[in-house]
Formats: structure tokens, C-alpha cells, sequence
């Protein structure tokens, strides 16, 4: 004979086997997936949706004919990022006096002096490849160009 108490139990672990089996068994109103599944899929989209990236000033230097030739960059030169995504730059003057720079198209523009950081935060709500241009090193001739690539790639 089956007590009401061992009727409560027995209750309470089919509903423990009904949750774990919704949890790992594939189910057609969730498009197909498990929940862990779709857990994951909703929790990898917000992390995509913010990404920073630091950018170092870097000088390089070298003799031609006698002569000493300077030429500066960002570091890393080219970034690529998805449509919609939040992006912060952090800027790091490691060398050169300063850099006046700007990211034309987000309307960004600043100055970045040595020794200091220089945060840029934008929105890539537009596809396309972007320069983030110091405009004290902006040519060859002006020991440039220093110039970062910035790619916002269409969403799919
Ligand atoms: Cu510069």
C-alpha cells in the first residue's frame, strides 16, 4: 500500500525528472534546442555585443644614409567588429609627445598625450572600414601614417 507521503515523493521526482529531461532533450517550441542550448546562445550574443580593444602608440626608428627616420603607429593597426556592436578603445600613449586623432565618421575626435589613456567608446551601427587618424602623424611624409583600420562587418 502506498502511503500519501510516498505518493508526494514519488511526485516530486518525476517533476525533477521532467525538468532535467526539458533541459537536455531537444524541444520543438524552442526552435529545436534545449533550453541549455538556448541559455548559451542568448548569454554568447550579449558578450559579442560589447568589445574592447587597447590600442598602444608605437614608434619605430631607423638609419637611412646617415639619417634618422621615425615612423609611428597604433598597435594594433586593424580591428574588426559586427554591426550593432558597443566598442570601447582604449588608448595607451606609450610613444610620441601626443597624437590628435579622430575616428571621422563616429565623431570622435581627441588627444592623446604620453604616458596617459584616452578611452573611446562607439556604437559600429554602420558597415564599412573606418580610420582612426592621428593627425600629427597622418602621411609618410609625417612620419605616419598612423592609421588603425576599423572594420564593421554587415550582420548577417
Ligand atoms: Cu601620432
Amino acid at each position: 500500500m502506498i502511503t500519501s507521503r510516498q505518493w508526494l515523493y514519488l511526485s516530486i521526482a518525476f517533476a525533477l525528472v521532467l525538468i532535467a529531461t526539458t533541459a537536455l532533450l531537444p524541444i520543438p517550441w524552442f526552435g529545436g534546442k534545449t533550453v541549455i542550448e538556448e541559455v548559451e546562445e542568448v548569454s554568447s550574443n550579449e558578450t559579442q555585443m560589447e568589445k574592447t580593444f587597447h590600442l598602444v602608440t608605437t614608434e619605430y626608428k631607423a638609419k637611412h644614409h646617415g639619417k634618422e627616420v621615425e615612423v609611428y603607429r597604433w598597435n594594433p593597426g586593424t580591428l574588426v567588429v559586427q554591426e550593432g556592436d558597443r566598442v570601447n578603445l582604449i588608448l595607451h600613449g606609450l610613444n610620441g609627445k601626443e597624437h590628435h586623432y579622430s575616428l571621422k565618421e563616429f565623431g570622435i575626435q581627441g588627444t592623446l598625450k604620453k604616458g596617459e589613456q584616452a578611452k573611446v567608446r562607439f556604437t559600429a551601427d554602420r558597415p564599412g572600414t573606418y580610420k582612426l587618424l592621428c593627425h600629427n602623424h597622418h602621411s609618410v611624409d609625417a612620419s605616419g601614417p598612423m592609421v588603425a583600420y576599423i572594420t564593421v562587418l554587415e550582420k548577417e
